[in-house]
């Protein structure tokens, strides 16, 4: 049974109790390429979904992209470029960076504008229900309308004010009725795109994109939502409070599973600061994409961590060690080791015990001609590295 960290409840609980596990990750707004923040954070939920499938149940694992938002058309405005281009183009090469990270790609990959239909239907229920009301052409979501606004984050209303700010929200935008309340659909302004709709013309927010990609494909009630540390609030707080208001039941996920923060220089690694350390840029340099996967699992998902430059030739130094045990003829039983990988793996992804383990084996001696074949595949399944 794998356990891991919930940020509603604030403690580790088990996770999919079901044959079926039901599995949502926000995805990426493709204005930039994929750093090694965001790579730290689908590698924590590949885990989860490899330790899934190692236990039997079958994964249905949604994610999306946010293919139309604020930060994707001013990068768009800014270098001259067609927004729909620069969003494609950083999708392929998202794409082709999680393939050679190996992680496992979700059953269902959809956009925000290939969802406007279901996304417009969403929103007029809300408008109907009296859980939305417009302020000028924009709609706006009212917090007063899930009766649970706030177990998600359990952040006191200060801090959901600051980080309101911070991340995306307006909560001085004049005519709303509580300055928490997010925007469902921003009317169209001049030179923004936009969709002709039962609404109005404009586009949707950010929030409930996320809310209804979820709820439309794997129901109330999935098992894990997931993201980094940033998406606590206002993000995942809202998509679930949208989809609460929505279905009139609780909860929209059972667990809220955040992914600490990668830094560089002391400061989060991020693409509006341009501190990045790029996949692709570390790949073009001819760095083996299994160590680049060893060093970011070499620290727990949960906590921020700094990425510094001994990172890599550490974890290099380390996959040629591992790959020289595993070509030995023989080597130590390795059914203990799997036995350890599988429980610090369950532990809320206790990634650095699991490898302490394997570096316990690959450092021993043994004559058993079947270990280093089991090794192999254990670590290939379970930790995601080809040796
Ligand atoms: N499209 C939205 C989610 S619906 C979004 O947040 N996109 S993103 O491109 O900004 O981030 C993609 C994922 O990477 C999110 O889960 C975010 O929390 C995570 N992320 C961003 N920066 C870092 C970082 N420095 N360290 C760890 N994870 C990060
Ligand atoms: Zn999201």
């Amino acid at each position: 049974m794998l356990r891991l960290f919930d940020t509603a409840s604030g403690t580790i609980r088990d996770t999919a109790s079901d044959e079926r596990a039901r599995l949502y990750v926000c995805g990426i707004t493709p204005y930039d390429a994929t750093h090694l923040g965001h790579a730290a954070t689908y590698l924590a939920f590949d885990i989860v979904q490899r330790v899934w499938r190692d236990g039997g149940r079958t994964v249905h694992y949604v994610q999306n992209v946010t293919d139309v938002d604020d930060p994707l058309l001013e990068r768009a405005a800014h270098t001259g470029e067609n927004w729909m281009s620069l969003a494609e183009r950083e999708i392929e090469l998202f794409r082709e960076d999680m393939t050679a990270l190996r992680v496992l790609a979700p059953d269902e990959y959809v956009g925000a504008v290939e969802s406007v239909p279901e996304l417009t239907d969403a929103i007029g229920k809300l408008l109907a229900d009296g859980a939305a009301y417009y302020v000028g052409d924009d709609i706006y979501f009212s917090i007063t309308a899930s009766g649970h606004f706030g177990y998600e984050s359990n952040y006191d209303r200060e801090t959901m004010l600051t980080l309101f700010a911070e991340r995306g929200g307006d909560p001085s935008h004049f005519g709303k009725r509580d300055p928490l309340d997010s925007l469902l659909w921003r009317g169209h302004r001049h030179g923004e795109p936009y969709w002709d709709t039962s609404l109005g013309k404009g586009r949707p927010g950010w929030h409930i994109e996320c809310s209804v990609i979820a709820l439309n494909r794997l129901g109330m009630g999935f098992d894990v939502q997931g993201g980094g540390s940033d998406l606590i609030f206002p993000h995942h707080e809202h998509s679930a409070a949208h989809a609460e208001a929505l279905t009139a039941s609780h909860p929209f996920a059972r667990h809220y599973v955040h992914a600490g923060m990668i830094g560089l220089d002391g400061e989060k690694m991020s693409k509006s600061r341009g501190n990045l350390v790029l996949v692709s840029k570390l790949r073009a340099a001819g760095v083996d994409p299994m160590a680049i996967r060893l060093a970011l699992l070499d620290g727990h998902y949960h906590a921020d961590r700094e990425w510094t430059g001994g990172r890599l030739p550490t974890a290099e130094a380390r996959l040629a060690r591992w790959r020289a045990a595993v070509t030995r003829p023989t080597g130590p039983p390795a059914h203990d080791l799997l036995t350890e990988v599988r429980a610090r793996l369950a532990d809320d992804l206790d990634t650095v015990g699991a490898m302490g383990a394997v570096d316990r084996w690959v450092a021993g001696d043994g004559g058993d001609p079947g270990a280093p074949g089991l090794v192999r595949n254990l670590v290939d399944a379970l930790l995601g590295i080809a040796l």
